[in-house]
């Protein structure tokens, strides 16, 4: 089942210089591709609705703050299973909690600044990738 996911490698991945690292795993699962990548400075507008799920929780605010403090790389990755692929890829959101060998569990111990936001299901990388990409075919 060939899917699409948005992924974001987010303000610290960017930091640290681990994008290389990060989109190499990415490309080296068999089959999958990079349909579309930049790297962009997110406005606090397209934040608010990206995560927009979390508006009211302790961590909101800090989080659009973080992600807003920095370039990031976003991309849109398709291929089989690609969605829960990069879910299990990336690891678990807190990365002390997340397996060596996951991207969170190799390069992450805050929670917020855990390196990569990956859509957590078709409706989300519908909606998300509709906001960051809006012109993908
Ligand atoms: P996910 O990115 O693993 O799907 P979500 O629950 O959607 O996790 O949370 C979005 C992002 O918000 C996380 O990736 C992380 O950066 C941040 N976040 C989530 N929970 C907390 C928290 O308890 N403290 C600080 N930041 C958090």
């Amino acid at each position: 089942m060939s899917q699409r996911s948005l992924v974001l490698l987010k303000p610290d991945s960017v930091r640290r210089g681990l994008t290389g690292e990060i989109i190499g795993r990415i490309e080296r699962k068999a089959g999958w591709k990079l349909v579309a990548l930049e790297l962009r400075t997110l406005e606090r507008s397209v934040l608010e609705q990206h995560y927009g799920e979390h508006v009211g929780k302790p961590f909101y605010e800090p989080l659009v703050e973080f992600m807003a403090s920095g370039p990031v790389v976003a991309m849109v990755v398709e291929g089989e299973r690609v969605i829960e692929g990069l879910r299990t890829l990336a690891g678990p959101t807190d990365p002390i909690a997340a397996a060596p060998g996951s991207i969170r569990g190799d390069y992450g111990s805050i929670v917020r600044e855990n390196l990569i936001h990956a859509s957590d299901s078709e409706d989300s990388a519908e909606r998300e990738i509709k906001l960051f990409f809006p012109g993908l075919a």
